[in-house]
């Protein structure tokens, strides 16, 4: 058997942990051969989303420090070694658990290295996002195509699956600590030589509310799509 670890990282997600919990397809990914581990990473949560996250059976670690990109940095540490394929996805049921077979399929058969959950090219749900983000999203889309020759046509996406090689080295590279993290990798892996495909995917209607802030977190996002420009893979190349 191989094995599949599926990072959350979650600050107060006591409304959707138990059910992206609950929706991991684990039969499902046991008959492709995969055991599957689940780990929360505890970014400051003050509501019941341990409790909720510990009573299903997950792993929970902490990062102190408030971010989704420091939450996925210290999942990525947490990695015990015999994991094989790396999942991500949010804590707020937007994405879609039982959706991950899609993902990981590709990886599995050796198509590519790292897989994406595409929105975009996806089914997005009523309510689920604004028209200014759907524009932002397929402006930075636009953008890492142009500029990086990335198959990709959801850069902002929350929901990713990696070989286990692929964590290795990009996470020692990763320096983003909010949500410009997800610009960062795929920028990232795509000047490292790792192929990355995208699959579609349903995004869905938040329960909280919004936590992101277009403007101020779009610039964050611009500023590293311009910044990884110029970077160079160095000894982490594919
Ligand atoms: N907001 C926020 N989310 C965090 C933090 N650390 C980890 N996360 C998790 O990162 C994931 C994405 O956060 P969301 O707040 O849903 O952000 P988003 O999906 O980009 O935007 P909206 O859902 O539209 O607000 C969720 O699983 C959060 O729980 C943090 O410090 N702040
Ligand atoms: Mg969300």
């Amino acid at each position: 058997m191989k094995n599949l670890t599926v990072l959350i990282p979650c600050y107060n997600e006591e409304k959707g942990i138990g059910k992206v919990i609950d929706g991991i397809p684990k039969e499902k990914l046991n008959a492709l051969g995969y055991n599957t581990n689940v780990i929360i990473i505890d970014n400051n949560c003050t509501d019941k989303t341990v409790e909720i996250a510990k009573s299903k059976g997950a792993l929970i670690i902490k990062e102190p420090i408030k971010g989704k990109g420091k939450a996925l940095i210290k999942g990525f540490s947490s990695l015990n070694g015999d994991t094989d394929v790396v999942v991500m996805l949010d804590g707020d049921n937007t994405y879609q658990s039982s959706e991950m077979i899609r993902l990981i399929e590709p990886i599995d058969n050796n198509f590519c290295d790292a897989v994406i959950g595409t929105r975009l090219s996806g089914k997005i749900n009523s309510g689920s996002m604004s028209t200014f983000n759907r524009i932002g999203n397929w402006a930075f889309t636009f953008l890492v195509r142009v500029a990086y020759h990335g198959n990709i046509t959801d850069v902002c996406t929350g929901y990713f699956a990696w070989k286990r090689e692929v964590i290795d080295s990009l996470s020692k590279t990763l320096t983003s600590n909010g949500f410009a993290i997800e610009m960062e990798m795929i920028t990232k892996m795509i000047k490292m030589g790792y192929s990355i495909y995208s699959v579609p995917i349903t995004y869905n209607r938040s329960e909280k509310s919004s936590s992101l802030h277009p403007v101020k977190d779009g610039a964050k996002i611009l500023t590293t799509w311009a910044r990884n420009l110029a970077w160079q893979p160095n000894g982490y190349k594919k």
